[in-house]
């Protein structure tokens, strides 16, 4: 296997432990998603230095280390609180999905399904990245500036993915791609 495959199989392996299923390998994230290094380490039976590569060549800096501590940016199914500040969005987000999903996302809005909060893009170009996981991708753009003004909630991520707990239908409009 090529370096960069074995360091996404790791990559993959540590978002499985520290955003959705910590007790399979063992160690228990804290309230706020945060893992001992070492633990997590030993858990997936490799170095500490070698958790510390995945998360610095990380395409996606899913990854934060502090205080010895590991946690998942965003991502989240199991419950934590990662305490990320309100912040001003741009005026506008970008949501990658794709077409089967549309009526129902035109209908009910978007809704975070099993995560946490509905993961917004800052630019076209990464939810079109996000849309192609699934197939063919389809690029809704949502009106975060109108959003914000009625009172709804927006946090950044530390690898600058946006949140917010739900998207209204009003809000949204296919982007012409
Ligand atoms: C869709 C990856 C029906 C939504 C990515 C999406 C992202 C609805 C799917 C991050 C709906 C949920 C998150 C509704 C939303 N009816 N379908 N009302 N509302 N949906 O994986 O945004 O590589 O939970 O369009 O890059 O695809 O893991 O969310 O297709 O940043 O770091 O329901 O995951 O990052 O899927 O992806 P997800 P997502 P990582």
């Amino acid at each position: 296997m090529r370096e960069k495959e074995r360091a996404v199989r790791l990559s993959k392996r540590m978002s499985k432990v520290l955003r959705h299923a910590p007790e399979e390998v063992g160690p228990a994230l804290d309230a706020a998603g945060w893992v001992d290094l070492d633990d997590l380490a030993r858990a997936l039976g490799v170095t500490r230095a070698r958790v510390l590569e995945v998360v610095a060549d990380n395409d996606k800096q899913r990854f934060a280390v502090e205080g010895g501590r590991i946690r998942a940016n965003q991502g989240h199914t199991v419950p934590v609180a990662l305490d990320l500040p309100v912040a001003e969005p741009p005026a506008e987000l970008y949501h990658g999905t794709v077409s089967r999903f549309l009526p129902d996302i035109l209908r009910d809005g978007l809704r975070p399904m099993a995560r946490h909060d509905v993961h917004l893009s800052a630019t076209v170009e990464t939810a079109v990245r996000v849309g192609s996981r699934r197939g063919r991708p389809v690029v809704l753009a949502v009106d975060a500036a109108a959003m914000a003004a009625d009172g709804h909630e927006f946090r950044v991520s530390a690898n600058g993915v946006w949140l917010t707990a739900a998207v209204p239908p009003n809000h949204l409009r296919e982007h012409a791609s």
